[in-house]
């Protein structure tokens, strides 16, 4: 099999075997004179939308999606340095996090390493997040995107009040919205006016990339 067919094949098995070890492959690869998009697209990206799609389906579950991130991610960390260097863009910047008051951060994660597997830069605003913080992160570092998990229902009215935030900030409509998480629903997020709703982490992708306009 080609080097970086083993490294797509690496990060949907999740590292079986010292010798699939998806950073040794991807530094094989670099040794190898194959080019770091290559790589990152062909190999490490391809390799999490399979999964993606595995996981929407209901043909794998959260534990699989975990141990495949793992693996993009010490893909990845060997391409990073020379990802500054090079002229691959992210596809976009989405701010991430879990609303005020709400300390879940499972599927927000697993929402954020699929982004990341997608070629975004996501910045992860952790738990417990204020509607201010959104907003001052999203300008920070020009984020294309806010994303919003809530698992409870006395925290899903903080996607409400940070929607409105945005929406009275100098981000204005200049900045899209994703919310998603058990409770909530496409209804809640026509209601309170985000641009999208999604019911699990590969469609928070899908979502992303739709409300961008990439195919
Ligand atoms: Co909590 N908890 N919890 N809890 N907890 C629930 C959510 C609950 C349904 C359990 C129950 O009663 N059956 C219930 C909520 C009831 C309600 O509001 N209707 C509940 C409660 C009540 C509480 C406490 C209040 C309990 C207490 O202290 N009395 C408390 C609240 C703390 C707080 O947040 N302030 C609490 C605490 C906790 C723990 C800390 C113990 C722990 C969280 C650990 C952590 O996250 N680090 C915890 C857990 C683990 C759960 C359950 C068991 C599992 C949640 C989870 O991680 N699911 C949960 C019951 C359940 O769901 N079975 C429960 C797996 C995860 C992959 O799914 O987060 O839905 P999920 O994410 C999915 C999608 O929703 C979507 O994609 C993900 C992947 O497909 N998605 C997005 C999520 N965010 C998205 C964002 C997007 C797009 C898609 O775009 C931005």
């Amino acid at each position: 099999m080609e080097l970086v067919e083993q490294i797509k094949e690496g990060v949907i098995r999740g590292d079986i075997g010292v010798d699939r070890k998806v950073e040794e492959l991807v530094k094989t690869a670099l040794a190898k004179g194959i080019a770091v998009e290559s790589i990152l697209k062909d190999g490490l990206i391809a390799g999490m939308s399979v999964i993606g799609g595995q996981f929407k389906r209901n043909e794998c579950y959260v534990p699989e999606v975990l141990v495949a991130a793992r693996a993009m991610k010490s893909g990845t960390a060997v391409l990073k340095p020379l990802l500054a260097d090079s002229h691959i863009e992210p596809v976009g910047t989405v701010v991430i996090g879990t609303v005020k008051g709400d300390l879940h951060d499972i599927g927000k994660n697993l929402v954020a390493m699929m982004l990341e597997g997608a070629g975004f830069n996501v910045i992860d605003a952790g738990i417990d997040v204020a509607p201010e913080k959104f907003i001052q992160l999203a300008k920070e570092h020009n984020a294309d995107v806010i994303g919003m998990s809530a698992l409870l229902t006395t925290t899903m009215t903080k996607m409400k009040d940070t929607v409105e935030a945005i929406r009275a900030s100098s981000l204005g409509k200049k900045v899209r919205t994703i919310i998603g998480g058990a409770p909530v629903t496409q209804r809640y997020a026509d209601e309170i006016g985000a641009g999208g709703f999604a019911p699990d982490a590969a469609s928070g992708v899908d979502r992303a990339k739709q409300l961008l306009g990439i195919a």
